[in-house]
This record gives C-alpha cells, structure tokens and sequence, in this order.
C-alpha cells in the first residue's frame, strides 16, 4: 500500500513557499526525530539549497537517543545544516534556537530576519514556534493539518518568524517511507489504513525492538510474525468479534497510537544505514519502470510492424 495524500492546501502552500523564497533569510526545517530521512521534504530541501538552513528534530524524547546523534551528524555532514534534537513537550529550546539564527544571519540594522519554519504535518512546527514566541500564539494539536494557511509571528528581537501548514510531496519514491509516516502521524487518518500500517511497525519492531515489546505487552515470548503478534495484543486487550476472532482494525488502531505516543518505548523507525539500502531499492524501482516503459514500447513497434506487414 502506498500512501499518497496531497490535499489542495498543500499544494497551495508549496507554491506560497516557493514564492516567498526570495524574501526568506533562514530555513527551519522541522523534522521528526523518529525519521529524520522520510519526514524531510525534497521540496523544502531544494528550497533550502542556498539558504542559511537549520534542522530542528522533535519529538527527541519518542526517538532512540543514539540513533538520533547519528541522524544529526548526517545531516550536518550531507547538508551542510545546523541541527538541533529537541523535545517540546519537556523543553523550552527558543533561547537556543535564535541564537542558532543568529549565529546564521547577523541581522540587519532595522530589518526584520525572515525565517522560514516548514515541515510535514503534525512534526511540531507551531509548538516550536510557540515556544520560540515564548507565548500561546500558533494553533496545534495532535492531529495532521491543523495550520492551514500561513501565518507571520513577529519575535520583536529581529525575527519575524512563518508558520506554514504541513506539506508532504505527491510521489514518496519508497513505500517505507510512507509507512514510515503513517506509523509516526504525519498522515490523515482517511488517507491510511491502520491494519496495514500495523504490519508495518509490528514487523519493523520484531526485528528491531523485540524487548520493548515484550515489556510493553508482558509476552513471555515473541510470536513470529506481524499477525501473531497483533492478534495476540488483540486477545489480550479484549479486541474481540462475534466468535472470539480477534478484530484486527482495532487492536491494530490501539497499537499505531501507543508507539505513536511512545509508550512501546523510544523508537527509532530508520538508520542512515537503513536509508542507504532503501535508496538502491528506489533506483532498483526506476530501472524496473524504464526496462517495462521500453518493452511496452517495443511490443507497439512489433504490432505496428506486423499491421504493415499484414497489408502489404
Ligand atoms: N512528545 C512530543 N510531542 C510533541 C513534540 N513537539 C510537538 N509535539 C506534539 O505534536 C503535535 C503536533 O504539534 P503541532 O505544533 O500542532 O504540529 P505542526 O507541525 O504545527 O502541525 P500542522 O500544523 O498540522 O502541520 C502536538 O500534539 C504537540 O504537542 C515533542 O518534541 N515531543
Ligand atoms: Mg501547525
């Protein structure tokens, strides 16, 4: 299952960013330090290119501390960014931050510092924006699409700061990326399905985090599979259908939200090591899309020859 969602307000706000990019002084791309690859957006990144950028990882205390230590030396090493792992719910990291901006762009006498603040759905950004204004200023809450338009904060020290609505892309070139997504709550709840998101993070943490999902759900041992496990949880949390069969959209729906508020554990969903062998995949898929693309274009060349043929 691949997920696409790309509402119309997505699209508008990419091209309102684009437009914008000539006045914009500093990027701040807010990422999910849970999948600092999958939740950035390319479309931020070339944005981002020849601009003054720095990368804010949330939702720090969800993630694997050392896997996000690793993610914040690629991205500082790849691009060229400043990088900060933050958790806004325990953390008031405005101070930090401006002087990050700061230490960027030296503002100009009278001149307000524009700074760009852009990201997926739901990754914090009017969180870190509230926290930057030191005041309840930004909409938020924990559900993609709150900010639907743009918004302009003025910090009254230099900075004037944009909030902008979550975008994502329309093609996401590798279907773990999406899951990836999906499992972190960056996708609207009618764009996916969560039984087949469930597989996703069940299988992913039977490889990967086996312990904490043993604590979290008290199994003396771990089935083998997804389906296993799920139904397992299910049967335990009383997620059950006429018969007894296990109902596997709720137990599934039970499980996504409990790793999405960490209370599996702090979860890393991706490794710069990950990513690199995802990478040759998506080159694998476009070959694989070219090779069918020629031999589609073949088979027509082959029937028109043979109707000429025909007639002759
Ligand atoms: N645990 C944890 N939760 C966070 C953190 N940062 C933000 N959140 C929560 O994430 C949810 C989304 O925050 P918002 O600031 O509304 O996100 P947004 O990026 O502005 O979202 P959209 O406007 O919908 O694109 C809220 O429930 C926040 O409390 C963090 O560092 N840790
Ligand atoms: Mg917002």
């Amino acid at each position: 299952m691949a997920i696409h969602w790309y509402p119309g307000h997505m699209h508008k706000a990419s091209k309102e960013m684009t437009e914008l990019l000539p006045l914009i002084n500093v990027v701040i791309e807010v990422i999910d330090a849970r999948l600092p690859y999958s939740s950035s957006n390319p479309l931020i990144a070339q944005l981002a290119e020849d601009k003054p950028n720095i990368k804010i990882l949330t939702k720090a205390d969800l993630a694997d501390a050392a896997t996000t230590e690793l993610w914040q030396r690629w991205f500082e090493q790849q691009h060229n960014a400043l990088t900060l792992a933050v958790n806004l719910k325990g953390e008031e990291p405005g101070a930090a931050i401006i002087e990050l901006i700061n230490t960027l762009y030296p503002q100009r006498e009278g001149r307000n510092t524009l700074v760009l603040v852009s990201g997926i759905p739901n990754v914090g950004k009017s969180t870190l924006i509230n926290s930057l204004a030191g005041r309840q200023i930004a909409k938020t809450g924990n559900e993609p699409a709150i900010t639907k338009g743009q918004q302009r904060i003025n910090l009254r020290n230099g900075i004037m700061l944009l909030d902008t609505p979550g975008i994502l892309w329309p093609k996401i070139d590798h279907p773990a990326w999406s899951y990836r997504l999906a499992s972190s709550g960056a996708i609207k709840d009618t764009a996916m399905s969560y039984d087949d998101v469930a597989f996703f993070a069940a299988e992913y943490l039977l490889e990967h985090y086996p312990e904490p999902l043993r604590q979290r759900f008290e199994l003396q041992q771990l089935p083998a599979t997804p389906v296993a496990l799920l139904e397992q949880i299910g049967a335990q949390r009383g997620c059950l259908r006429a018969g007894g069969r296990v109902d596997l959209e709720r137990v599934s729906t039970i499980f996504i939200n409990e790793l999405r508020a960490g209370q599996i554990g702090q979860i890393s969903f991706e490794t710069p090591e990950m990513i690199a062998a995802d990478l040759v995949e998506v080159e694998q898929f476009k070959q694989e899309i070219i090779a069918k693309q020629q031999q589609r274009e073949q088979l027509k060349a082959e029937k028109r020859r043979r109707t000429r043929a025909n007639r002759r």
